[in-house]
């Protein structure tokens, strides 16, 4: 396969409520989209989703668009792909920028899933049809809220909910919410906002029957997680410090976790997430699929990886609705009884909206 065209769609996305983490408050999903035509005429999709600011990764929109533009495309030009996985290998010679190599590599994949006649589902080899989904919930001003949003995203079918917590906002928020929702798979996802010094915080935590604890402490801290981990019989997981497969050997071998939220961007591609699951799998870590507030084309990746039978958790894959008033495709996903079922078509299954997104094709 060769690529003959590339274009890049840049897109602003107001957010339905404004989405506040430890790191602060989001109000706009700055995203692309990269169209890929092949030498075929087939045409491949990848969403870029570095935010305008660099408070999860480095990345920004503005330099990962550079490196898409200046690094990663150059070396594309003339190749003949002869499958996706391919790509990750070539990218290895660019450092980090896992955000930048995640929108071109996840567009070839799609090329090469409606090449073979597959929907990109089939094509990893997951099983097609519905996928359990759970809802990440932003910081609230107070915790009669919080409960009252729970209680709302419970009853539109979620059956995992995730807590943002962040120092001040947390053991309150948690007890108050279990109080209400007894049997509620609920976690928390702190984005590195502790250190060792929280450890009576985080032990009070791990009697509220919690799924899992992400990311509480810094983004390359294993060593420091591996010590949380022993103390905690609540499992530990790392969104953040988990880069690659290797990241992922790292924080098995000492401990640091037992679970990874696996994002197909900040790996830097399906292959790499592929390999992360592989090995979570073989090594009886717990997989799930991350969110990243994607958009359509993002999200229809997303839910093609959580299909894969080492998914055994329930992803950040909300519906459509759940961050955008409209989303970019012409069929929204939407949620049935905590489930979004896996799009029929071939390739990643979705198309773009011209009118809703804005985007000329
Ligand atoms: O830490 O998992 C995270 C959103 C943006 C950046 C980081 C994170 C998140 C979420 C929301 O928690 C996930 C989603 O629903 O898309
Ligand atoms: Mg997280």
């Amino acid at each position: 396969m060769l690529i003959k065209q590339v274009t890049i769609y840049h897109l602003e996305m107001p957010l339905k409520t404004p989405f506040k983490t430890s790191y602060g408050i989001m109000h706009t999903k700055s995203l692309c989209i990269l169209k890929i035509v092949s030498d075929d005429g087939l045409e491949g999709y990848g969403e870029l989703e570095a935010f305008s600011a660099p408070w999860y990764t480095e990345e920004t929109t503005n330099t990962a668009s550079l490196i898409i533009k200046n690094h990663l495309l150059p070396m594309l030009k003339g190749l003949d792909i002869k499958e996706p996985s391919q790509i990750n290998q070539l990218f290895q010679v660019v450092r980090g920028n896992e955000m930048a190599k995640s929108a071109v590599e996840t567009a070839v994949w799609d090329i090469f899933s409606k090449l073979s006649g597959q929907c990109l589902t089939a094509y990893l080899g997951g099983n097609q049809g519905d996928i359990p989904v759970g809802v990440s919930i932003g910081i609230q001003k107070d915790t009669t809220e919080l409960v009252r949003i729970v209680g709302e995203y419970v009853r539109a079918g979620y059956t995992r909910v995730k807590l943002k917590i962040k120092p001040g906002s947390d053991i309150e928020s948690v007890r108050q919410v279990r109080n209400e929702f007894p049997d509620l798979t609920l976690m928390v996802d702190a984005n590195s906002a502790y250190n060792r010094t929280d450890i009576s915080m985080l032990k009070k935590l791990d009697q509220y029957n919690l799924a899992m604890i992400e990311q509480p402490f810094g983004v390359t801290d294993f060593v420091d997680h591996a010590w949380l981990q022993k103390q905690l019989s609540t499992p530990i997981c790392l969104d953040e410090n988990i880069r690659s497969v290797s990241d992922a050997r790292q924080a098995f071998e000492l401990q640091s976790a037992r679970a990874i939220n696996v994002k197909i961007a900040r790996v830097g591609g399906l292959d790499e997430a592929l390999k992360i699951a592989t090995f979570c799998h073989e090594n009886g870590m717990i997989a799930w699929c991350g969110g990243m507030f994607e958009a359509g084309i993002g999200r229809a990746h997303n839910i093609a990886l959580a299909a894969r039978t080492e998914f055994t958790f329930p992803g950040d894959i909300s519906a459509s609705n759940r961050y955008f008033e409209k989303d970019i495709i012409k069929n929204d996903f939407k949620i049935n009884n905590g489930k979004i079922t896996t799009p029929i078509g071939s390739g990643i299954g979705v198309d773009i909206d011209q009118k809703k997104s804005g985007i000329l094709l």
